[in-house]
């Protein structure tokens, strides 16, 4: 890939969290530093274990492979390899991966001198993934608890899972991480739609300013939240969406084991009608 002209300005020495120079360097566009080597390894590692189980599986078929946890009856025990041992390691290069990648996003922003603000949000992707193969798994005292690595397996676990506690929608945590993931969607269509409708004009026609951008959204609700703002915005609705997903998940079979209807009990519960 090209270098990009301004790129060779900011290819700049320091900012590294471990290793100081040794691997302060890039290959073709990509910054490698310790975090690179590390996010290679596990990636590297954890794809092999999932190629060699998919060998002993009954299936090359890419939408069918999977790599299973562990029965339930091993508890927190380590498994042996093709018994969910495999996806024990998986877990363990996963984490490996994520964190690395995340913290080779840290090296890069110190690099620049900018905020941590895109690491943070990453973070946020691996607390979800932590809470599905690890949290929830230790707290419910069985790794048999996390999900299969497969593409429809997957699909089959978040099913199930859902039914065992009745309709999945009266969770709600669940409803408040699907609002989240909605309004992220509709901002960014907003956001998207409002920046190219004034940057983007035809050929001929004079380029917008931001102040029309806040004069469209004046006139329209009466309120702009600013051309800062609504990337605060932006990136507080997609976190709280990847949070309120952790915690819809983590509380089902831990604090709560019934239909998620029945929580709505409270309602009926209310002192002021309890006794009618
Ligand atoms: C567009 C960025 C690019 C990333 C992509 C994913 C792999 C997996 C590995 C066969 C937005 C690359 C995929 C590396 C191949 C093996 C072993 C991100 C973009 C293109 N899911 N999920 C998908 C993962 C969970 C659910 C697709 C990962 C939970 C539902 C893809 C994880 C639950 C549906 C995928 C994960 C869940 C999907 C598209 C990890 C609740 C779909 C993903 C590590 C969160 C959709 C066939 C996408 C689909 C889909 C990957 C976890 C539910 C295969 C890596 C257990 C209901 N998931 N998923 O675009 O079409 O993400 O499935 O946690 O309908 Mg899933
Ligand atoms: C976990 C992904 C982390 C990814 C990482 C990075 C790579 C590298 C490399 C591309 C969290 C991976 C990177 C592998 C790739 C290259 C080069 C993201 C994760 C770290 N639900 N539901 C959710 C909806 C129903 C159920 C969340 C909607 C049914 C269960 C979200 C509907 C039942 C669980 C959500 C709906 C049910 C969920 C998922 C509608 C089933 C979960 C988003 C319209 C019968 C899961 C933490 C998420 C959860 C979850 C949405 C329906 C069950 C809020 C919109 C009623 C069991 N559902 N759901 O979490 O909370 O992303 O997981 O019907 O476990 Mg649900
Ligand atoms: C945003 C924005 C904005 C922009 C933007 C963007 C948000 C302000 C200014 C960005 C947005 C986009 C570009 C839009 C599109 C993005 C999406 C839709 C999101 C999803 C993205 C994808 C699907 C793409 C995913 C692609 C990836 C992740 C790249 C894949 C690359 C790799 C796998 C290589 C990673 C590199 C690493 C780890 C470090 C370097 C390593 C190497 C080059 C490999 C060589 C290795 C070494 C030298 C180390 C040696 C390794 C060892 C010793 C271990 C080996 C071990 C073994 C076992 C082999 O807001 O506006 O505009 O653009």
């Amino acid at each position: 890939m090209a270098l990009l002209s301004f790129e060779r300005k900011y290819r700049v020495p320091g900012g590294t969290l471990i290793g100081g120079d040794l691997f302060d360097f890039w290959v073709g566009p990509f910054y490698v530093g310790f975090f690179g080597v590390t996010t290679v390894f596990f990636a590297a590692l954890g794809t092999a274990l999932i190629f060699y189980g998919a060998a002993l599986g009954p299936t090359w078929n890419p939408w069918l492979i999977s790599i299973d946890p562990p029965p339930l009856e091993y508890g927190l025990a380590l498994a042996p390899l093709e018994n969910g041992g495999l996806w024990q390691i998986i877990t363990i290069c996963a984490h490996g991966a994520f964190v690395s990648w995340a913290l080779r996003e840290v090296e890069i922003s110190k690099k620049l001198g900018m905020g941590y603000h895109v690491p943070i949000a990453f973070a946020f992707a691996i607390l979800a993934y932590t809470t599905l193969t690890v949290i929830r798994p230790a707290l419910m005292g069985a790794w048999g608890h996390g999900f299969p690595y497969g593409i429809f397996s997957h699909l089959e676990w978040v099913n199930n899972v859902g039914y065992a506690y009745g309709n999945f929608h009266y969770n709600p945590a669940h409803m408040l991480a699907i609002t989240f993931f909605f309004t992220t969607a509709l901002a960014l269509a907003l956001h998207g739609g409002l920046v190219l409708s004034a940057a983007n004009p035809p050929k001929g026609h004079e380029m917008k300013t931001p102040d029309h951008e806040d004069t469209f959204f004046r006139d329209f609700i009466g309120y702009s939240v600013g051309t800062l703002g609504i990337h605060r915005l932006g990136l507080l609705l997609a976190l709280n969406a990847a949070f309120w997903s952790a915690v819809c998940i983590v509380i089902s079979g831990t604090i709560w084991f019934e239909p998620w209807i029945n929580w709505w009990d409270w309602y009926l519960d209310l002192p002021w009608w309890r006794d009618l």
